[in-house]
């Protein structure tokens, strides 16, 4: 297959001679020479039959829900072709890649709009290698069919130069929730925030579609993703552990056994579980709720039969460290200290968020320079969790709840209620980078601030 580059070589043609030397590289499609993509999405409504009876009319890529799984090879050239078939403008959004800003996904760094009923093409060079993944990065303000409250969601896995491979059969794992509306919880002065009525893993409801089959003595590796818009989800699997071998997709210093594992909005694990517990099990949210609604997956061992066994999981809350080492950090180059706090909306509104006391558009811009090291202290003085995402650069975990680490290298922080937590970026990707907590109401009001090269 020819890149456009090389579609240009073959063809003769020069960039100049094509009057692109002015045009930047997202250009239309109109204005290019028709190559196949390496990647195409089409953005269209679709309807997902999550259970017998449970249909979910949503937006999708090419037809279902999670998107196609998406793999290339670590730092190979490819086009990348979105086609939006809705009324709204779109953006995909190349989570926790190292992609040039007008490919991005953000709105904020300058990538265009995919427009209503159009379509744009890209170049991107995948990279890092690992668990990526790619979604929609439009707002929703509290619009709940927008933003990443539908099923714009798919995995991006990224080959490293050479896989070691070293497991028997590989599983991609989407966690979803579905039906959201505007309820009240938490304190009595506290905005809107959301419900659900059902919950998916991929496609399926518990209990609905096929089981996952295993055999005895195999190592599974589960690569799971919260793709929830607003909650943590914490999955458990009765009689196995769950080896977490990578977090968001980069290898773990500590390959640590785990009962529980929970992630943040946005946040990937990749999990090795050696089956040696023949039977017919529930891999499923811990939360009974969650569960209930659907946040699940039969686990079936050959020549096994019958119900699917849940056991209570015992309540063990996440500690990133487990998977850390003890290395020391250098001193960084500079250091921005960052307090959150939310303004509440008092039931009659949704919470606004800050970032030392201002709200996006208005919060200071992080500014860097190429080749240093910076450290982020976070400070969250609020009652909720908040998933940080970073775009365009990976960041080691320094310490978090006041425990030091090393080697946790992550896109997307879970940081606990009223607790802080400091992590280090390299300054190695020059360009405009966004910086905001991925729940998505949070986002939409004001918890965003923005990176950029001095
Ligand atoms: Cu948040």
């Amino acid at each position: 297959m020819l890149n456009r580059r090389e579609f240009l070589v073959a063809t003769g043609a020069s960039a100049a001679g094509l009057g692109l030397a002015s045009l930047p590289h997202f250009s239309p499609l109109a204005a290019l020479p028709l190559a196949k993509p390496d990647i195409s999405l089409r953005i269209a409504p679709v309807t997902v039959e999550i259970a017998l009876g449970v249909a979910i009319k949503t937006i999708g890529y090419n037809g279902k829900v999670p998107g196609p799984v998406l793999r290339t090879r670590e730092g190979k050239r490819a086009t990348v072709e979105v086609h939006n078939d809705t009324d709204m403008p779109e953006l995909v959004h190349w989570h926790g890649q190292f992609v040039a800003s007008d490919v991005d996904g953000s709105e904020e760094e300058g990538t265009p709009l995919v427009p209503a009923h159009g379509s744009r093409r890209y170049t991107i060079v995948p990279a890092p290698s690992g668990t990526r993944y790619y979604h929609t990065h439009m707002a929703s303000k509290g619009e709940l069919e927008r933003g990443t409250f539908n099923g714009q969601f798919g995995f991006f896995y990224v080959e490293p130069k050479s896989e070691p491979g070293n497991y028997d059969q590989e599983f991609f794992l989407a966690a979803h929730q579905w039906g959201p509306s505007l309820a009240h919880k938490g304190p009595q002065n506290n905005g809107w925030e959301i419900a659900y009525e059902h919950a998916s893993i991929n496609d399926k409801a518990l209990g609905h579609g096929e089981p996952i089959r295993v055999k005895k003595g195999q190592r599974v590796l589960l690569r799971f993703l919260n793709a929830s818009a607003t909650d943590d989800i914490a999955f458990a699997l009765p009689g196995h552990k769950f080896k977490v071998i990578a977090l968001d997709g980069n290898p773990v210093p500590v390959q640590a056994e785990v009962e529980i594992l929970t992630l943040g909005v946005a946040e990937r694990a990749d999990a090795i579980v050696e089956m040696n517990n023949p039977g017919v099990w529930v891999l499923g949210a811990a939360s009974d709720e969650d569960r209930g609604m659907g946040m699940g997956v039969v686990i079936e061992y050959a020549n096994e039969k019958g119900e699917p066994a849940w056991v209570k999981p015992p309540k063990i809350p996440w500690d990133y460290t487990v998977f850390g080492g003890q290395a020391k950090h250098p001193e960084p180059d500079g250091t921005f200290d960052l307090t959150f706090k939310k303004i509440p909306g008092e039931r009659v509104t949704f919470n606004r968020w800050t970032i030392n006391d201002k709200s996006w558009p208005d919060t200071d811009p992080l500014v860097v320079q190429a080749g240093k090291r910076y450290r982020m202290i976070f400070r969250n003085q609020t009652g909720d969790t908040h998933p940080l995402h970073l775009h365009r650069h990976s960041f080691e975990i320094v310490s978090i709840g006041g425990k030091p680490t090393s080697g946790i290298m992550k896109d997307v922080l879970n940081i606990a209620r009223f607790s802080e937590a400091e992590v280090e970026f390299v300054a190695d990707h020059p360009g405009l980078s966004l910086f905001h907590c991925h729940m998505q109401l949070h986002m939409d009001f004001g918890f965003m601030a923005m990176v950029k090269y001095a």
